[in-house]
């Protein structure tokens, strides 16, 4: 078949977000819509003569015939090899072990995430370094300028690859591989963990309730847990991916993973209870009658590290995304490891661990991970509390207080406020801005702050620097409060307050955080005049 060339205009939206471009379906279906963000790509990264793509996503609407699509552009552009997952289906924290096992050059996951999916929800599409995570911003920048100028497409008009059928075929002389989307991953997994110890805990009769959200997560949960572990059947629920998620907002926190909440709470609650969203990176966990804050399971992970197989030799050090708790700060530091703190969003957590420097990395939105991969991994993260529950004994609420007792306990809540219109919500980050210079050693609602800036990092491996990631206030009590805008919306804009405070009186740790972090709301209002700004009197998601 021959490769063609065509025409084609730019759009000007493509620029990638905190993880890759994120749009609506019908944003994605135009013509040429895809087509032109992939040759963007293509036309970025070098010669890919000899070179291995990974290609796969988390099944939602427009999955497979985005895959076709690529499968033809990847052809054009010369790669030596594609492989993809089986139905075009792989998790993100999969596309990155098969990269990394693969030595492939890179891979292209197709994924909104949590976003929900079907023909009136959200696509998505992120491209991944060899070394198996996000592309840098020097990367998705460069793509994005390309976007702009972009004038033809590189293609074949080669008939559709065979998804369903394991093995290897031909698209215009490159090989394309279709995989078994789980294996490679449930072998990762069981170098990390003590199978035989989590084993024995399903054998002796503890039981596990899994929310897969009928998203990706749940053949990979399936096959370790169910196949591997011993767990019962039915451990897995909603566990078959569909391209709409069966309706459901696929985000592993209380708010939308209500159903598991309402099992955890039942008189016959199960002993733990976990969840995964669309792409299977990000997790939930929770004890009997007890949702764990992802910056506490962060934490608690760090703490009992070196009871797992995999890190039993130590940490080299942790990071977290800024607006996380500081619970893992206390910990490293007991720890005598040291704690990085960068921007949102995983991109960043790549470089301290190619270079060593990082083993273990979260953020407060449902994302822990390790160098195992350099993505989030939600089934990774529920193997670690697996593996913890079966070395300690100890409940999974237990071990979460003895965090607390430890250090004290970091209440900590993100309210977010979704859909504003977009002028408004610049607006509000303006105005904040402006206050910036202004705010340390007064005192705003009774609140004393230490220092308000934007928080900008510089990377320690490279140095690149990235400016603007968010308004922190931290108050002379360690509190905080800071304000960032999402980069992964796609309607609108949505304003994340996030707030923490460190509360390390024993007798108060069962406070309910909404109630103890009541003067923190209040400063925020007092500073940002959400209400009277957005018109909202109340955030749409509390977690
Ligand atoms: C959100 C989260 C961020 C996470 C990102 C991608 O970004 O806050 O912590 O890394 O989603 O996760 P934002 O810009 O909307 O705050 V996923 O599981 O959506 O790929
Ligand atoms: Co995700």
């Amino acid at each position: 078949m021959p490769i063609l060339t065509l025409p084609t205009t730019p759009f000007g939206d493509q620029r990638p977000g905190t993880s890759g471009l994120r749009k609506k379906v019908t944003v994605f279906a135009q013509k040429h819509y895809l087509e032109n963000f992939v040759q963007a790509l293509f036309d970025v990264l070098p010669d890919a003569t000899g070179l291995t793509l990974v290609l796969g996503g988390d099944g939602r609407y427009y999955n497979r015939v985005a895959v076709q699509t690529i499968l033809r552009m990847a052809a054009a552009k010369g790669y030596a090899r594609v492989l993809v997952g089986e139905g075009g289906i792989l998790s993100t924290p999969a596309v990155s072990a098969v990269i990394r096992a693969h030595k492939a050059s890179g891979g292209i996951v197709l994924s909104a995430s949590h976003n929900p999916g079907g023909p009136d929800g959200d696509f998505g599409i992120k491209y991944n370094i060899a070394n198996g995570g996000p592309a840098p911003e020097k990367v998705t920048e460069a793509v994005y300028a390309r976007s702009k100028v972009l004038s033809t497409l590189h293609t074949s008009d080669s008939p559709d690859v065979a998804l369903d059928v394991l093995g290897d075929c031909q698209v215009d002389g490159m090989q394309v591989s279709v995989i078994d989307p789980v294996a490679i991953y449930a072998e990762l997994m069981g170098t990390l963990f003590d199978f035989s110890a989590i084993r024995r805990l399903f054998a002796s009769g503890f039981r596990l309730r899994y929310d897969a959200m009928n998203a990706v997560g749940g053949p990979y949960a399936k096959a370790i847990l169910e196949g591997t572990l011993g767990a019962p059947t039915g451990t897995v629920v909603n566990a078959v991916p569909l391209e709409d998620f069966g309706g459901l907002h696929p985000d592993p926190n209380p708010v939308n993973a209500e159903d598991l909440i309402a099992h955890m709470t039942a008189a016959d609650a199960p002993d733990m209870g976990a969840a995964s969203d669309g792409d299977a990176d990000r997790n939930m966990v929770v004890g009997r009658n007890f949702v764990v804050s992802p910056s506490d399971s962060l934490a608690v992970i760090a703490a009992h590290a070196t009871l797992v197989p995999g890190y039993a030799q130590g940490l080299a050090g942790v990071a977290r995304s800024m607006p996380t708790s500081t619970a893992v700060d206390r910990v490293a530091q007991t720890l005598g490891i040291p704690c990085f703190e960068t921007p949102t969003g995983w991109k960043f957590f790549g470089n301290l661990m190619d270079a060593g420097r990082v083993t273990l990395c979260g953020e407060e939105s449902y994302g822990t991970g390790s160098s195992h991969v350099r993505e989030k991994d939600g089934l990774w993260a529920v193997l670690f509390w697996l593996n913890l529950v079966a070395a300690t004994g100890k409940s999974v609420e237990a071990l979460v207080r003895e965090l607390w007792t430890a250090h004290g306990r970091c209440v900590y809540s993100r309210h977010d406020y979704e859909a504003i219109p977009t002028d408004k919500a610049d607006a509000l980050m303006a105005g904040l801005r402006a206050q910036l210079p202004t705010l340390a050693n007064t005192t705003v609602a009774g609140c004393a702050i230490a220092l308000a800036d934007d928080f900008a990092y510089t990377d320690p491996v490279d140095g690149s620097v990235s400016q603007k990631q968010g308004i922190r206030v931290i108050l002379t009590d360690g509190s905080r409060v800071v304000f960032r805008l999402s980069g992964t919306g796609t309607e609108g804009a949505t304003l994340r307050v996030y707030l923490e405070r460190h509360e390390p009186d024993a007798a108060r740790h069962d406070i309910e955080a909404q109630t103890a972090l009541q003067p923190l709301v209040a400063l925020a209002e007092s500073l940002a005049h959400i209400r009277a700004l957005t018109g909202m009197a109340q955030p749409t998601v509390m977690t």
